[in-house]
C-alpha cells in the first residue's frame, strides 16, 4: 500500500536565477506539492485515518465500485439511522491548498445527506470541532464526479477533513482517490555581487536551506529551470521530519553575459 505522505518525495524545487544583466524577467514556474493523497486501495481505514459512527453502521472499503484501481470508500444504504464520519489524517496547509476527491452515488433519489467538514482543533466529531465546509447534494446516479474545494481560506492551519453521512436506508455514497494539494511558488535567486564583465564564465554559488515541515520523513527531489547552466549539489535530500539541510546550487554565468 501506498504510504500517506509517499506523494510528498514529489515536491519540487523550482530556482530561477534573476540576475542583474538579464534583460527579461524570469520565468517562476509553480511546482505543485501533493500533501495528502488516498486511494482506499489498502488496508482500511488507511493509517492515521479514523472513522467515527454516531448511530449505525461505519463506512467501510468496497470492490462494488472504484474511481481508480479496484477500491473505493463507501456507506451503504443501511436499514436503521446511521450517522457516519470518515476523517482524514491531520495535515498542514500551505497557501492555496485545493482539496479533490471523486464521489459516486446509487440510489440517489434516497439521499438524506452528505457533507464535507472541516475541523482546525480536535478530529474527534464528539469535540464538536468540525465545520460544513461543503454541504454536498445528491449527486449524478451511477457516475463518478469530481469535487473540488479552496482550502487557501486555512491557510497556516492543521486541519482535519471529514466526509459525513446520514441517512436511514437512503442512498450508497462512494469516495475515491482523494488528495490535497497546493502551488508552491518559485524560488528566485538574486545574486549580492554580480557587475561588470567579471563574472563571466564565472560559477556562481548559493547556499539553499531545505526544512521539512510536513510531518513525516521524506526525500525531496530538487529541479530547477534556469536560463544559465545550474547544477544541485545533490539531487535529492531525505529529511526526517523537521529536520533540515544546506544544500549548494551552483549557476555557470556564460560568456556571452555582461558584455557591457
Ligand atoms: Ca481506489
Ligand atoms: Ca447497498
Ligand atoms: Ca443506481
Amino acid at each position: 500500500m501506498l504510504n500517506l505522505f509517499v506523494v510528498m518525495s514529489m515536491l519540487l524545487m523550482t530556482i530561477s536565477p534573476a540576475l542583474a544583466a538579464s534583460p527579461q524577467a524570469a520565468p517562476e514556474p509553480n511546482a505543485v506539492i501533493n500533501i495528502l493523497e488516498q486511494d482506499f486501495e489498502g488496508s482500511f481505514p488507511p493509517a492515521d485515518w479514523s472513522l467515527y459512527t454516531t448511530a449505525g453502521v461505519a463506512w467501510v472499503q468496497t470492490t462494488l465500485r472504484a474511481h481508480g484501481g479496484t477500491h473505493s470508500a463507501y456507506h451503504n444504504d443501511d436499514i436503521g439511522q446511521s450517522n457516519a464520519w470518515m476523517v482524514s489524517p491531520q495535515v498542514s496547509l500551505p497557501s492555496d491548498a485545493t482539496l479533490y476527491f471523486w464521489e459516486n452515488e446509487n440510489y440517489a433519489s434516497y439521499y438524506e445527506l452528505h457533507e464535507v467538514r472541516l475541523s482546525t482543533g480536535s478530529g474527534d466529531p464528539a469535540d464538536g470541532d468540525f465545520t460544513e465546509l461543503l454541504y454536498d447534494g445528491a449527486g449524478v446516479e451511477d457516475t463518478w464526479q469530481e469535487v473540488t474545494l479552496d482550502l487557501s481560506a486555512y491557510a497556516g492551519q492543521d486541519v482535519y477533513i471529514a466526509w459525513y453521512y446520514e441517512g436511514n436506508f437512503a442512498d450508497e455514497w462512494y469516495i475515491d482517490d482523494v488528495s490535497i494539494s497546493a502551488d508552491i511558488p518559485a524560488l528566485v535567486l538574486t545574486p549580492e555581487n554580480q557587475t561588470g564583465v567579471a563574472c563571466q564564465a564565472f560559477d556562481s554559488v548559493y547556499s539553499l536551506t531545505l526544512f521539512n515541515d510536513t510531518g513525516a520523513d521524506d526525500t525531496f527531489a530538487l529541479s530547477a529551470t534556469s536560463d544559465w547552466p545550474l547544477a544541485f549539489s545533490n539531487a535529492s535530500v531525505f529529511l526526517t521530519a523537521g529536520d533540515s539541510a544546506t544544500v549548494g546550487v551552483t549557476v555557470s554565468v556564460p560568456h556571452y553575459a555582461y558584455t557591457g
